[in-house]
């Protein structure tokens, strides 16, 4: 193989792995639009580093801490299509600690909880098992953060379809 040709070559594996990584990944920016620290910039859901995980990262604009996300971030899952919402990941702090809850709408049974990460003081993120949801269609998704009486929508509008 020439030099050249090599060039080629890993221009080609890396234009590939780019959109491997988008088709298993979808995000939505927002707006700086809600006063408050729990003001989203961008929502992510993708699929984990570990089989059947799916891992949610939430980045605002400015930084929050604990009191702040004490109501924290929620993603509604729409696993049918149906447009109900059928599953909602919680990401918020309880007793001190920065967790995720999934939890089945029709149900009072907690399906996960698991250790969220905020890797900096804008971001959390959070990996936990899709095991559990019955996914029959597109995973339909939006995200609210509850701050007080305060409510921003990722997106505004409508919701972002697969990850
Ligand atoms: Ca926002
Ligand atoms: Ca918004």
């Amino acid at each position: 193989m020439t030099k050249r040709w090599l060039l080629v070559s890993l221009v080609l594996a890396g234009a590939l792995a780019a959109s491997m990584l988008s088709a298993a990944a979808k995000s939505a920016t927002d707006p700086n639009d809600t006063a408050g620290p729990l003001d989203m910039r961008r929502v992510t859901l993708e699929r984990g580093q570990a089989a059947g995980t799916w891992l949610f990262v939430v980045r605002t604009w400015d930084s929050w801490n604990e009191p702040a996300a004490a109501d924290g971030f929620h993603v509604q899952l729409d696993t049918r299509s149906d447009r109900d919402v059928d599953y909602v990941l919680s990401l918020l702090y309880v007793g001190g600690d920065l967790i995720c809850i999934l939890g089945d709408v029709n149900s009072p049974d907690t399906l996960a909880t698991r250790p969220a990460t905020k890797p900096d003081a804008k971001t959390a993120r959070c990996s936990f098992p899709k095991r559990g949801m019955r996914i029959s269609k597109t995973v339909r998704w939006s995200v609210v953060s509850v701050s007080g009486a305060r409510r921003d929508f990722a997106p505004d509008v409508g919701v972002v379809r697969g990850l």
